[in-house]
């Protein structure tokens, strides 16, 4: 029999992959319970709380680099805030407690709980304001992507070096106004359109998901969930650049307060995750990545994807939950 000498700050990771698939299935379930409710705030507070109570009893020295900020108005798992035992090793976490709290309040596809855990000091710390997004997955040579290209020499260079016509390429954006020239752009060379309503989490790391037919993420969408993309990314390759939105007078102090020297930088994936890490996701409502919760009279099932960088490990967990106390639910 071989043996493998991991070393202790690995193992510990390693670890911890379980331990933050039960964060996410946690605040899952807890939002789950008022899908389709029309209450945005009361599923995202659910998911805060209970995404809290599992984290605090985690064995990690951590803090909140990517959390419920300024915009979404919640009172915890703010950035900044310290969660953990505090025994164990510095991390950095990024969460996105409910990461699409209007696709839960209208029971609509693909509302997630996610989360992001890496060493301490390695996670872009960014303001919750809006980012620039392109992503693409595995297989392309590097420096395909640019976020100043247009978006018709975009979709020409992925199909060449897909080997395909410009018409067999899709890509994904968030259904907006703003969004108007890129769409017009990728139709102009004959390439389809995939919309959605929102969650761009799961439309980044559909680029890198061949069966969603999905080669390329465009637009704007907000920075936390860039950062959370990143993560996954950078667990199951494929290419991002990013560049944050700052465009207030407010935001740029806080910017720069955070560490951020240069506000227009472009950043890729390594930029925003700058070492190893772990990403996890459940499903809140049923999308393309994830089912989502169903409860039962005596179990509760849930669909966790876990993935960890080091090794490109991709998990998919599918949990039966018979004690229904650790929910909290009323
Ligand atoms: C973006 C997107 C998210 O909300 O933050 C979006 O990244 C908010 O953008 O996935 P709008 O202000 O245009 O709605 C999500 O869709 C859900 O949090
Ligand atoms: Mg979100
Ligand atoms: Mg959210």
């Amino acid at each position: 029999m071989s043996s493998i000498t991991v070393q202790p700050e690995l193992l510990l990771e390693r670890i911890l992959t379980l331990e933050i698939a039960r964060v996410t299935e946690r605040a899952a379930v807890s939002s789950a319970r008022l899908r389709g409710h029309g209450k945005d705030k009361a599923s995202d507070q659910a998911a805060v709380d209970a995404m809290r109570r599992e984290l605090n009893k985690l064995p990690i020295d951590g803090t909140v680099v990517i959390g419920e900020g300024e915009i979404d108005e919640a009172p915890m798992l703010f950035i900044g805030e310290q969660v953990g035992t505090k025994q164990g090793p510095k991390v950095d976490i990024a969460v996105d407690p409910l990461e699409g709290t209007t696709l839960c309040a209208k029971n609509m596809p693909g509302a997630i709980a996610t989360i992001a855990m890496a060493n301490g000091g390695t996670l872009l710390h960014a303001p919750d304001c809006y980012m620039e997004k392109i992503a693409i997955g595995p297989g392309y040579p590097k420096g395909i992507i640019d976020l100043d290209a247009p978006a018709e020499e975009i979709i020409l260079n992925l199909a060449k070096a897909k080997g395909v016509k410009p018409s067999e390429i899709t890509a994904i954006l968030l259904d907006r106004p703003r969004h108007a020239d890129l769409i017009a752009g990728v139709r102009k060379v004959g390439a389809a359109v995939s919309l959605i309503s929102d969650g761009d989490v799961a439309g980044v790391i559909h680029c890198a998901e061949p069966k969603t037919g999905i080669d390329v993420y465009l637009g704007i969408g907000g920075a936390p969930e860039g950062v959370l993309s990143a993560a996954a990314l950078r667990c199951i390759g494929g290419q991002m650049q990013t560049r944050l939105i700052i465009d207030t007078e407010e935001l740029r102090e806080r910017t720069i307060k955070m560490g951020i020297k240069d506000p227009k930088k472009k950043y890729e994936i390594e930029d925003m995750v700058k070492g190893d890490c772990l990403f996890a996701a459940t499903g809140v409502t049923t999308g393309a990545m994830l089912d989502g919760v169903k409860f039962g009279k005596d179990v509760i099932e849930t669909d966790t994807v876990v993935m960890r960088s080091v090794t490109g490990t991709v998990r998919r967990v599918r949990a039966e939950h018979r004690q229904f106390e650790k929910f909290h639910l009323d």
